[in-house]
């Protein structure tokens, strides 16, 4: 064994002197000059284009999007050797113009949009549409034309070669099939190379597909293109099969569903303003948090104090993370089962909250400092119904006001405050959604937080009498430390933009909701320590001391609350300042503002949770379950009792169909697009009462 890999690298090392000593590269250049005019080309071209694009470090250095369109170009065109000299520069110039038309389209939809083309957006042309004159006028410019020159070299070099003997070579068909398997595993070497490259994130981006400028860079433009195809296919060929059964199920289900009854909170918000904050990662175990004396997050501790402060509230998020929490809060539907709402299924009917509040005469809109793409919003929002998003493109971000992802909270809100006055001024009413951004995983922007300590000082007496102040950093440089350093800047931000309100006038007539999108998705461990820590070893305590408590899988399912907060200038003190105890989810809220707004979706799957009270459930998209008496978890098929009472098999089952239904329902409905049919049903509430 060893003697034969002895010999293979022996064989390997004479080779690679051959090619210096024999001028192998030459001669195979020289052999296949129109097939490496044509690779040389199309790469060329993918690599203009990034690089005309995306004006960071990191793309022009990467040479992973090279060995990726290298790849694919190689594979392309060694199928062109299957084919007769004469007949093959036809198929190269047909692929270079179609990977040349590739780039153009690309590099003109950049201009427009800031991101890259996608086939499912075709959908969308209605609007391009309008704007086509536009788009030749202003947005077609000279780079544009640049990946003309890719097929014009190889028509030159078609030209030459004819001029030469290189066509009048007779090529058997065994050489051109010995040629062609050279080329193809030559090809699947660089894709072999291009994937050992990959890093994780790389590929869980890939698979989401919506970071469009990521994938071209660490992908290149050729197989971006062919990933978006085919997941921009897969969502029509899902809904190709079972509509009928899935149609009979939807109507069943929603055939005895009634508006319940008006209760002590219908239409007390009626014709008020709606601003709604999506603070990022918010959890609601900060808000059982200080340091020294510190809260981690006193604002928003002060802002529930003084509003209806949900305290057993559940985000239900899949892979779609933010993107699922907004489309759960504003249509009361869960996530896909598979791919997400935003990216794969954003051209369904939805029936949102922004669409009832504009059929109510609101002026809808989002704000969000991050590029209109991310998780597809753009597309997303036109079906959701907002009439604006303000999106980076409307706000000025620069190298010194960026925290962690993007532009800073702080900022944000700061920036927002002069769009937000002109809206109050021009419309009478109006319901907007602010998304934060700092406060986003791996929190490691440490040096913009500010300076918040997360550790413990305590003084201690030494034995001459004098006391010493001693500081144990326990969470300093720990991941959750930093989440709480985040969470903290996030808070403050919050109160400064809760301040510029009330210097506006803007909290007169508004109601403030204010939501955490999901949990901060830290690892167990890190609580564990946090929860365990001991001063006097500086460690964590021993699994055997009798004062550690692990911070069990159960504690980490219920700790991924979120806080979830409806806040107005008058409520402290009044009947409506309480804190509600009873579980509810993300999918409760259309519920619950619609009959506090006077809005009505029959095709919600949540309720309202002062109607249902007590007798909620909040479903999880992993099957899991979860009510006021327990926790349940579907793949352990074990519950926590959480009011200490035992709960039957019955109840188990009956709650496990419920959960299995309605996960089925919400994904048939945005599947198969069920919502559509049904559009005249979409009343609203006064019409229905
Ligand atoms: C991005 C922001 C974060 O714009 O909403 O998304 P997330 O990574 O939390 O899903
Ligand atoms: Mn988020």
């Amino acid at each position: 064994m060893k003697k034969k890999l002895i010999k293979q690298k022996d064989k390997f090392i004479k080779f690679i002197k051959r090619i210096k000593t024999d001028h192998l590269l030459k001669k195979y250049i020289n052999n296949n000059i129109l097939f490496v005019t044509f690779v040389l080309t199309c790469v060329f071209n993918s690599t203009i284009l990034r690089f005309l694009t995306m004006h960071i470090l990191e793309n022009y250095v990467s040479i992973k999007p090279i060995i990726a369109d290298a790849a694919v170009v190689v594979l392309v065109g060694a199928i062109g050797y299957l084919l007769k000299p004469k007949n093959r520069f036809t198929y190269y110039l047909i692929f270079d113009i179609i990977f040349m038309a590739l780039c153009m389209i690309n590099s003109i939809y950049y201009t427009f949009y800031t991101s890259f083309a996608s086939v499912s957006m075709l959908s969308l042309t209605q609007y391009i549409a309008s704007v086509g004159d536009a788009v030749v006028e202003n947005v077609l410019q000279p780079k544009d034309l640049i990946y003309i020159l890719g097929p014009i070299i190889l028509i030159i070099t078609h030209l030459r070669l004819k001029r030469g003997n290189y066509y009048k070579k007779i090529e058997v068909r065994s050489e051109r099939k010995r040629k062609t398997i050279k080329t193809l595993i030559a090809g699947a070497c660089l894709v072999v190379l291009f994937t050992v490259m990959l890093s994780p994130l790389d590929i869980s981006r890939f698979v989401k597909q919506w970071n469009r400028e990521y994938v071209v860079m660490k992908f290149g433009i050729y197989v971006y293109q062919l990933n978006d195809i085919i997941s921009s296919v897969q969502p029509k060929i899902n809904s190709l099969f079972g509509y009928d059964k899935a149609m009979k199920e939807f109507k069943e289900y929603f055939a005895d569903v009634k508006k319940s009854p008006n209760n002590k909170y219908t239409n007390i918000f009626k014709d008020k303003n709606v601003l709604v904050i999506h603070a990022e990662s918010i959890q609601n175990n900060l808000f059982d948090l200080q340091f020294n004396g510190q809260d981690v997050v006193p604002n928003l501790k002060k802002i529930a104090s003084e509003g209806m402060y949900f305290s057993n509230f559940y985000p239900q998020v899949s892979v779609g993370t933010s993107s699922d929490s907004e489309l759960t809060f504003t249509t009361s539907l869960m996530p896909t089962q598979s791919g997400t709402a935003f990216v794969s299924y954003f051209d369904r009917t939805y029936n949102s909250i922004p669409k009832l509040m504009n059929d109510k005469g609101y002026f809808t809109f989002s704000m969000h400092a991050n590029t209109a793409d991310f998780w597809n919003r753009r597309a997303m929002y036109e079906h959701l119904g907002y009439k604006k998003f303000y999106s980076k493109a409307d706000y000025e971000v620069t190298s010194d006001n960026i925290v962690g992802l993007g532009l800073s909270d702080k900022e944000f809100f700061k920036q927002s405050m002069p769009k937000l006055k002109k809206i109050n001024e021009k419309y009478d009413k109006w319901y907007g959604l602010m998304i934060m951004l700092s406060n986003h995983t791996p929190f490691s922007d440490v040096e913009h937080y500010g300076d918040y300590e997360v550790n413990i000082k305590e003084e201690v007496t030494k034995e001459d009498g004098t006391v010493e102040e001693v500081i144990h950093p326990y969470m300093e440089g720990k991941k959750l430390g930093n989440y709480f350093k985040s969470a903290h800047y996030a808070d403050q931000a919050i109160g400064e933009l809760f301040q510029e309100l009330e210097e506006n006038q803007l909290l007169d007539d508004t109601v403030v909701i204010i939501y955490g999108d999901h949990d901060a998705r830290l690892s167990r461990s890190d609580y564990d320590y946090m929860y365990n820590y001991s001063t006097e070893t500086d460690s964590k305590l021993d699994k055997d001391d009798p004062n550690y408590k692990e911070y069990d899988s159960y504690q980490y399912e219920l700790g991924r609350k979120v806080p979830f907060i409806i806040w107005t200038k008058d409520m402290a003190g009044s009947d409506l300042n309480m804190e509600v105890k009873d579980v509810m989810g993300m999918y409760d809220v259309m519920p619950t503002l619609g009959n506090m707004f006077g809005f009505y979706n029959k095709y919600q799957l949540g309720h309202d949770i002062f109607d249902i009270n007590s007798n909620n459930i909040v479903i999880f998209p992993t099957g899991n379950w979860v009510t006021n008496k327990v926790y349940y978890n579907s793949q352990k098929e074990e519950y926590l009792s959480l009011d200490g009472s035992a709960i039957s098999e019955e109840e188990i089952k009956k709650n496990n169909q419920y959960t299995t239904k309605v996960l089925n329902i919400s994904n048939n409905i945005i599947v198969y697009n069920l919502l559509e049919k049904s559009k005249d049903e979409m009343l609203t509430y006064e019409e229905r009462s």
